[in-house]
Order: structure tokens, then sequence, then C-alpha cells
């Protein structure tokens, strides 16, 4: 059976058993069950995945920025298409989550329901954005690892990557060890992701026993405006930035991309989905692949618009479950964080969710919130992934356009089948 359909048996069983632990009063304050299950065993296996999961956020943007930045391989290509690329996902990332905090705060998800009056979590106030600023450059780099100053290590992340480009062929061997050490923080994700199906049924049950049928009506919402905003983003936002930007055509794109978001969808990785991305880009669109062999691989590192857009949608709804105000500084904090967070997310299952952590500790709610939102993310993980390819995908081709490196004969050709297909 495989983790996406354990991680469901294991989302069904917790509200199961946590909706008859709520209908059947034995969650009732001191109670056996409150003491040694929900508020014992329950609470206990599922904190202890949070703190794996936040565990994996500090090494796993350090090192997986580096290898990015150092995937550039040469420092010159940093140049047009580098710039221009770097330039046009971050501006799509942040449109992206921007429009998510706008709908799903607008629909005011989360609200009523209190979650605090049941836990022990209050908000901070989110960080001045003039301190969030400042504090991007870190007095001491080991210090901000050790604290998990997210903004710093980005920054410093960056900054080392850039730098060993720099030192050039002397550096490769730390190049490679680097790699090695990212691959390795991929496999530890994909370990504590192994857990997820036991720590989902705990967190679930416990939560569903605490706050009844009501939370599960509230997470269907979560669930439908999040796969609204995604699907908004991919068949609005982004051909209208397809055509703007290249006057290309959105329904042969649409045809022609559906191959490599099926691929996406069921691997919930955008890593993996490069060889097909590349291979539809080149073959059927008509990107050169000079271009494509860089702006695929480096979108697949930096570029999340479907992560940002899940990290947008659940910071509204967990600020609204926790009671906690976040005010414009906090959300203009969470954009700035979540762009920062798809940056330094490498494309493989289940990283976004470790990166909500350092967007939730940023501005203040509680990791536990995560818990709330784990049974489901697994399903959307898939879905967002295809967002995430999808804009590589239209990225590339605005880039290749605007530097005379697109064979539109090849693109606007609706009979070229792919070696895919
Ligand atoms: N599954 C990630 C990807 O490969 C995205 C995520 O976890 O949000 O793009």
């Amino acid at each position: 059976m495989n983790l996406t359909v354990k991680v469901i048996v294991g989302m069904a069983l917790g509200i199961v058993v946590g909706l008859a632990i709520n209908f059947s009063g034995l969650n009732s304050e001191g109670s056996f069950v409150q003491e040694f299950v929900t508020g014992g065993l329950f609470h206990v296996v599922g904190k202890m995945f949070i703190n794996a999961l936040n565990m994996m956020v500090v090494p796993l943007v350090l090192f997986s920025l580096i290898c990015g930045v150092c995937g550039i391989g040469d420092i010159k290509l940093l140049g047009k298409i580098g710039s221009k690329s770097f330039g046009f996902y971050i501006l799509t990332t942040a449109v992206a989550i921007a429009s998510a905090i706008l709908i799903a705060g607008g629909l005011g998800i989360g609200e009523g329901m209190n979650a605090s009056s049941s836990t022990t979590f209050t908000g901070r106030d989110a960080p001045p954005l003039s301190d969030v600023l400042i504090n991007i450059i870190p007095t001491n780099p080991i210090n901000a690892m050790a604290q998990g100053e997210m903004l710093s290590i980005i920054f410093f992340a960056i900054l080392f990557g850039i730098s060993l480009l720099l030192v050039g062929k002397k550096a490769t061997k730390l190049i490679e060890l680097i790699e090695i050490l990212n691959e390795a923080m991929m496999k530890m994700v994909t370990i504590i992701m192994a857990l997820a199906p036991y720590a989902v049924f705990c967190l679930l049950a416990k939560a569903m026993a605490e706050l009844g049928v009501e939370l599960f009506t509230q997470l269907i919402g979560y669930v439908l405006v999040l796969a609204g905003v995604l699907l908004f983003h991919l068949f609005v936002t982004l051909l209208i930035f397809l055509k703007a930007f290249s006057g290309l055509s959105p329904r042969i794109f649409l045809k022609k991309i559906r191959n490599v978001q099926v691929f996406a969808f069921s691997t919930s990785s955008s890593n993996a989905t490069i060889p097909v991305t590349l291979r539809t880009v080149t073959e059927r669109m008509g990107v050169n692949n000079s271009v494509a062999s860089f702006t695929v691989p480096f979108g697949a590192t930096i570029n999340m618009d479907g992560t940002a857009i899940m990290q947008g949608v659940a910071t509204v709804f967990i600020a609204n479950m926790y009671g906690v105000e976040l005010g414009i500084a906090g959300y203009l904090t969470v954009i700035m964080m979540s762009v920062l967070a798809s940056i330094g997310t490498a494309g493989v299952p289940g990283v976004g969710l470790i990166m909500l952590s350092m967007v939730f500790a940023q501005v203040g709610l509680p990791l536990e919130g995560i818990g709330l939102i784990l049974g489901v993310d697994r399903l959307l993980d898939m879905l967002r992934t295809a967002v995430n390819v999808s804009g590589d995908a239209v990225v590339s081709l605005v880039v290749a356009k605007s530097e005379g490196k697109l064979d539109e004969d090849v693109f606007n050709n609706e009979n070229l089948e792919n070696s895919d297909t």
C-alpha cells in the first residue's frame, strides 16, 4: 500500500475514532481517555512527528538552497536567463500566495472555531516588517541556524552558494559533499514521512475528540478553498501570465502540459518530474534546450507556486482557528517567508508542510496547528506539485520567447506527440 493511501487510511480512522470519542463524551476533563489516550498517547506521537518535521527545516533549507545556487553551474549564467527566470519565478510565487491570502481571508476559513480555548497555544505578535528585513543579515550564521532564524539562514545559504561559484573549480569537492548532504536530508524526509500515517491518525483523532464535527467541516472548507485557489492559479493566473508575456496560446499550452501535470500529481515530486518537464517543453513546446536545461531544474528547486498557495491558505486557516490576529504586517511577513520558503524547498513529497512550520514560527502561529491539516496534506501535495511544475513550464516559455529561443512552429503544432504519452 503506497504512502498516500496509508495517510488517507490514517486520516479516515483518526476522524472516525476522534468523532466517536467526542460524541461518547469520553474525552471529558480529567477522564482516563483524556489523560492517557487523547492527551497522552495521541498527543505524544503527534508532537514527536511535528518535532521531526521541524527538525528538518534548517538542514533541508541550508543544503537545498546551496545546491540550488551551485546548480546554476556558472555565475555568468546568472546573467539574462538566470535573472529573468529568477524574477519571473518570484513574481508568480508572490502573486500565488497573495491571491491565496486574499481569497482565504475573504472567505474567513477557520473562523469561529477558537481552538485556542481547548488548547494552550497562544499566538505571539508578528515582528514589525522593518525588524524582519534588518534581521535577514545574521550577525552570527551559526547562531541563526541554532535559533532557526530562517530568513538569515536563507540569506547566508544563497550568499555562500554564490561564493562557492566564485571560488570555481577548487570548490568542486565541497559542492559535491553538499550535494550528498542534501540528498541525505531528502532521504531523511522520506523516512519521517513514512511515519505520517500513524501521526496523522493520532493528531486527527486528538483534534476531532477535542473539537468535534465542526473541525471536520472546517477541514473540508480548508481543502475546498485550497483546491479552488490552486486551480484558479493554474487555469487563470498562469495562463494570463503566459498570454501577456509571450502571446502564446493558453489552450495549446494546457493540451501539451497535461502529461507533465499527471506525472507530477502521481509522484508529488517536482524533482522527479524534471525529466518529463524538460522533454515536454523542448520536444512539444519548442523551448531551446539552452534555456530549458537551466529554467526547468532551477524552477523545480526555487519555484513552488502551489506550495506557496498552500502556505497562504493554511496560515489564514490556522490563524483563524486559534484566534491569532496577524494583521497586514503579519501577512506581508507570511508572503515574504513563503516566497523565501519556496526558494529553499526541494521538490520532493511533503516538504511544503515542513516549510510551513518555518512560516508559522516566523509569525508566531502554534506549530501544533500543522497537525490539524496534516491529514489532508498528502492529497493536496499531489495537486500543488502539478501547479508547481506548470509554473516552471510557463516561465520557461516566457524566458525562451523573450530570448528568441522558442520555435513557435513546434509550440503551435498540435499533432506533435511526446515520447512520454
Ligand atoms: N511536493 C513538493 C514538490 O515536489 C511540493 C510541496 O511539498 O509542497 O513540488
